[in-house]
């Protein structure tokens, strides 16, 4: 069985993280999101989230190519991830591109096209606007 694993805040959700995990478990049997917490958000990323962790891990199960979530509560467990859940290969989308290819060493590590269009962001904004 060929595991995939891929990491993010997943918040708002939108089509665009579908894309992502939809390509992400085609190449494999069984994808892995690694969910950023409420506090690695803050801390780490500057990001307030809309929905808890709780909300978005809710969310990330009840989409059919997600098969595992977990925790990312920090930036240096990804090592530890891939050996722990032995992970084949590491996906995330391409604004990432280079990012973590120290995980090379480990795993096929791939770098996915983001969905260009869409973002947390533009649907603040027109949001806003309305
Ligand atoms: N994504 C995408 N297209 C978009 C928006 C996001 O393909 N229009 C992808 C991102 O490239 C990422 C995943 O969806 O692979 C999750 O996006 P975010 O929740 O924004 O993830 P991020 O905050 O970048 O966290 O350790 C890695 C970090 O946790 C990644």
């Amino acid at each position: 069985m060929k595991r995939v694993i891929t990491y993010g805040t997943f918040d708002l959700l939108h089509y665009g993280h579908i894309n992502l995990l939809r390509r992400a478990k085609a190449l494999g049997d069984y994808l892995i999101v690694a969910l950023s917490t409420d506090e690695f958000n803050w801390n780490e990323k500057q990001k307030k989230c809309y929905f808890t962790y709780a909300e978005r891990k809710q969310l990330l199960e009840a989409i059919r190519y997600v098969d595992l979530v977990i925790p990312e509560e920090n930036w240096e467990q990804k090592r530890t991830d891939v050996k722990e859940y032995h992970v084949d290969t590491f996906v995330m989308g391409d604004d990432w591109a280079g990012k973590f290819d120290f995980l090379k060493e480990q795993c096929e590590v791939v770098y996915l096209p983001r969905t260009p269009e869409i973002s947390t962001t533009q649907i603040k904004q027109d949001l806003n606007k309305k």
